[in-house]
């Protein structure tokens, strides 16, 4: 039967509430199917770490999660440690060092769920977001000079290889072709402004795009891709963005399909040389740490995507359709649903459902 051994990361915050109903939806998925096996690896990694060791992770973390077959990620940050530090000492690690350079984030509008635009109906926002992942932004580049003097200089790089700017541009237009929706990409920088890295990402979509001559194509400045994201949710199908930009972007589509608590979010090794990771796209969120009322479907979510990504469509089509009956039921919903349910209570309800199957 198969068997998959997964890297679980619950890291901080809410991480571990979700992590858990998370795990306990794939066991409910493997105990329905009969045939399908996991093994979890809890790796107590993150801020409590970091307090009793210095480290996010530990320095051979790379190597321990190089056999698992995925990663399941939880969140970072902790409100007494800077998030430069949170963020740099694992998850970043993580995607870089794990080559994870494709990052794919889908966003629905779910029947069930009230989108704070006016007059959206189920479905009427469907768009997936493709994010590079590995460098941009995010590269650690950089450094400070002459630290508190009048003097001081911050400088930080940002760093685009053709290797990493064609690979997420090019996963993108398979993913429009393969998805058959609009049949359209769209493509956002900052031209403008960034004349060397953004017009050299808009000549690099403009070469891929070629390829592509049944996929319709529009590149937009990022400014106006957040105004659309907004005023014309409908007109997007596949996006693709820079590490900050879609960073950026998809908590907007999350905020518009209802809520952070529903944004999924996978970070693919292409070559699949190295264990691929999901997680929720949200944080920690300390507002509501130890509370049991985070909404655990991001991370269901997320668990739905690594089943696709290892090949076990059904599985994940059962997930996927237990969350789509918790929301249109909407007997189950936690605070940020408009819901008074907890994490667990939710998280039970998927089991329930993945069960009745
Ligand atoms: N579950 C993902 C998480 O904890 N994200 C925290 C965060 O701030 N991430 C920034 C990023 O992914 O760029």
């Amino acid at each position: 039967m198969p068997s998959y051994t997964i890297a679980a990361i619950a890291g901080d915050g809410i991480g571990p509430e979700v992590i858990a109903e998370g795990k306990k939806a794939l066991e409910a998925v493997a105990a329905s199917r009969g045939d399908l096996e996991f093994h979890f690896t809890d790796l107590p990694w993150g801020s409590d770490f970091y307090r009793e060791t210095g480290m996010m992770m530990p320095q051979d973390g790379l190597q321990r999660l190089m056999p698992h077959d995925a990663i399941l990620f939880g969140a970072v940050g902790d409100p007494n440690i800077p998030d430069h530090v949170t963020l740099h000492g694992l998850i970043l690690p993580i995607r870089r060092g794990m080559d994870q350079g494709v990052c794919f984030r889908p966003s629905y509008l779910y029947q069930g769920v009230s989108s704070p635009l006016a007059g959206k109906a189920p479905g009427d926002i469907d768009m997936v977001v493709f994010r590079e992942n590995t460098e941009g932004e995010y590269a650690p580049m950089g450094g400070r000079l002459y630290p508190g003097t009048p003097h001081e200089v911050a400088v930080q790089a940002g760093v685009f290889t053709r290797h990493g700017t064609e690979r997420i541009i090019r996963a993108a237009f398979e993913y429009a072709q393969k998805r058959n929706k609009k049949r359209k990409v769209t493509s956002v920088t900052k031209s403008n402004a960034q004349a060397f890295s953004m017009v050299f990402w808009d000549e690099v979509f403009r070469d891929v795009a070629a390829e592509y001559p049944d996929i319709e194509t529009e590149s937009l400045l990022v400014d106006r891709a957040c105004m659309d994201f907004i005023r014309w949710p409908e007109s997007f199908d596949v996006v693709v963005a820079s590490n900050l930009f879609a960073d950026i972007l998809t908590d907007i589509a999350a905020i518009i399909t209802g809520s952070m608590g529903l944004a999924a979010s996978a970070n693919i090794n292409p070559t699949r040389e190295f264990p691929s990771m999901f997680e929720p796209v949200h944080g920690a969120a300390f507002d509501i740490t130890g509370k049991g009322i985070a909404n655990p479907l991001a991370t269901v979510l997320a668990c739905s995507l690594m089943l696709e990504h290892l090949g076990e469509t059904e599985a994940a089509t059962s997930l996927d359709r237990a969350v789509q009956t918790c929301l249109e039921q909407g007997t189950v919903k936690t605070p940020d649903l408009g819901g008074t349910a907890s994490t667990s209570a939710m998280g039970d309800e998927v089991v329930r459902l993945v069960q009745q199957r």
